[in-house]
């Protein structure tokens, strides 16, 4: 019981269930089981999963009866109680023990509407009895609604019957344990069946039967150490009386309990709360603080990428980059002569298959399952190093909320996992690399080369003409000079000194422009392989914790009474 209905109990307030709340509290256990059945362990969620379905059928039958069930061990007389109170011979009591092999019962009123329960209950037609005699006349009419079940001994040397009485009392709607004299004690009937109906204490009556074999004193001794024991069992609270089903003047207590629970028809209801509560309990282990979905750590998120990027080659794209702008730096901005054998050597990022031309590769991305670059496979070193940090995800995740989610959440990081490495090169493959428009002081450069050696040339071809005039006896001319050096020889050696001096002098710059091609490279494509990370290991995990979420929320609801 909980300690709002204590309180209500206790000031003798009202204590009736809702059958509103009691649907939603049972529709938000469905939604719980909805989001938790991928990932939590089927036995956590097996109780609940029973209490739905039966739930659902229970509240789908007749509200206009409520089951109650005589429940004991056997000879405690169960079968004599049934008979005296429906004051008919219908279940057969015997000396040869145990007696009532299944259930049998007696419906207060027509048989005809209950009998749907009965079905779902499972009692055989032919244990179906009514108790409805024009000779009562409205002797009866109080329990109009009462369908009383005789069950089986639960501690039978028959293992039929306990089995039989353990899916009996799952479903009735309030339970009458009927223990006797010797065996009020019994240390199955306490830890195995009382203790269990904790939650149910408003359906639950215990009553002592065969008191006609004591003294009234001795009655009142043996009923308060049953209370004791019922208290220890957490049953406080629950009616304990003294019955004997040889007095009919021993069974008005009991006659008068019966006839309570028929008029307020509230039995059905308190039975599938009181389960509820049962469940909502057991499921309370399974859900702990909230978690932030997103709150993956950036931390770990960075680890993630680190080894992401190293077994997708990042590093050597990188450097490939930063020597590729440095090939093409040189091959349009060199010596021309110098350029000539550069543009022989290959470039180096296209020696990894990684085009710079975006336009030819996007289209047919998605198209192209298998990897697109020439990048070595990821070493085992490297791959055991990405197999860490996905599980370091995974326990990121799972650290502030309870263990049992735990293995989902290490499943849904590496659910896949298989597909990384053509993600991973496939992202590489797309990422730009900010290696498809040419500088434009590359070009100035270039042309500025391209004078300097015209110069040169004109001036060789000057020099060469001289020459040959001079060799032939041809007349002479005089070479115009630029103070005193002849203007060929100027052009000869301006052009080749200028053109060398300038290859030198724009080395560091080319060195610098490459450093920085090749960071900006790599910080592209760790962005593109932290999207990857975060679409392959971090989203399946965020998924787990919404599911969390959601379990979280609609168990505050199962638990609100
Ligand atoms: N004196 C006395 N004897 C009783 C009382 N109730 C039952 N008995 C006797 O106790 C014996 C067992 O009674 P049953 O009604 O068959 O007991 P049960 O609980 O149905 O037993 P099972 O069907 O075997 O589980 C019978 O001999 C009854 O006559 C009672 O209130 N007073
Ligand atoms: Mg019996």
């Amino acid at each position: 019981m909980s300690l709002v209905e204590k309180v209500k109990r206790a000031l003798g307030g009202d204590d009736r269930v809702d059958a509103q709340q009691l649907v939603e509290r049972l529709d938000a256990l469905q939604r719980f089981l909805r989001v938790t059945d991928p990932y939590l362990p089927d036995n956590d969620l097996v109780a609940a999963h029973t209490l739905v379905e039966r739930a659902g059928s229970r509240l789908a039958l007749s509200q206009d009866h409520t089951v109650v069930a005589l429940a004991g061990s056997t000879g405690s007389g169960k079968s004599s109680l049934f008979n005296a109170l429906a004051r008919l011979k219908l279940s057969p009591v015997g000396v040869r023990r145990p007696t009532t092999g299944v259930a049998h019962a007696c419906v207060w009123g027509p048989l005809e509407p209950a009998n749907r329960l009965l079905d779902w209950i499972g009692v055989l037609p032919r244990q179906r009895f009514i108790r409805e005699s024009a000779l009562d006349g409205d002797d009866e009419a109080a329990l109009r609604g009462l369908v009383l079940l005789d069950l089986p001994d639960f501690d039978s040397v028959e293992r039929g019957h306990r089995l039989e009485v353990d899916r009996l009392l799952g479903l009735v709607d309030q339970v009458v344990w009927v223990v006797d004299p010797q065996k009020y004690g019994d240390r199955i009937l306490h830890n195995a069946y009382l203790r269990q109906f904790r939650s149910h204490t408003d359906v639950t009556i215990v009553v002592l039967n065969q008191a006609d074999r004591l003294s009234p004193g001795d009655t009142e001794i043996v009923l308060t150490d049953l209370k004791r024991l019922l208290d220890e069992d957490g049953l406080t609270g629950v009616p304990a009386m003294a019955t004997s089903a040889k007095q009919p003047g021993m069974l008005t207590e009991l006659r008068e309990a019966l006839e309570k629970t028929v008029a307020e028809r509230q039995a059905s209801l308190r039975r599938l709360a009181g389960d509820v509560d049962t469940v909502a309990e057991q499921l309370a282990a399974t859900i702990g603080p909230p978690a932030a979905e997103d709150e993956i750590d950036r931390a770990t998120v960075r680890q993630l990428s680190d080894a992401l990027a190293a077994s997708a080659g990042v590093p050597a794209v990188a450097a490939a980059t930063e020597g590729a702008y440095r090939h093409r730096a040189i091959a349009s901005t060199g010596w021309p002569l110098i350029r000539g054998v550069r543009k022989l050597r290959p470039d180096p990022l296209k020696r990894l298959h990684l085009s710079t031309d975006k336009k030819d590769t996007e289209p047919s991305q998605e198209l192209v399952p298998v990897s697109r670059t020439s990048l070595p496979e990821a070493d085992a070193a490297q791959k055991s190093a990405v197999g860490l940090t996905v599980r370091a995800v995974a326990a990121r995740a799972a650290a502030p909320i309870p263990e049992v989610w735990a293995p989902a959440l290490n499943t849904a990081a590496r659910s896949r996992l298989g597909d990384l490495p053509d993600a991973l090169d496939r992202a590489v493959a797309k990422t730009d690399l900010g290696m498809n428009r040419k500088p434009f002081w590359w070009t100035a450069v270039g042309l500025l080369q391209w004078l300097l050696t015209i110069a040169a040339v004109v001036g060789l071809g000057w020099l060469l003409a001289g020459y040959a005039v001079r060799v032939l006896g041809l007349p002479a001319f005089d070479n115009p000079k630029v103070g005193e050096v002849p203007l060929p020889t100027l052009l000869l050696l301006g052009g080749l000194i200028l053109g060398l001096l300038l290859a030198v002098l724009l080395r560091p710059i080319v060195n610098a422009g490459a450093r920085r091609a090749g960071r900006r490279a790599e910080q592209r494509l760790r962005a593109s392989v932290t999207e990857v990370g975060r679409e392959y290991v971090v989203a399946p995990v965020r998924e787990v914790l919404h599911a969390y979420a959601q379990a979280r929320e609609a168990l505050t609801v199962v638990r609100s009474e």
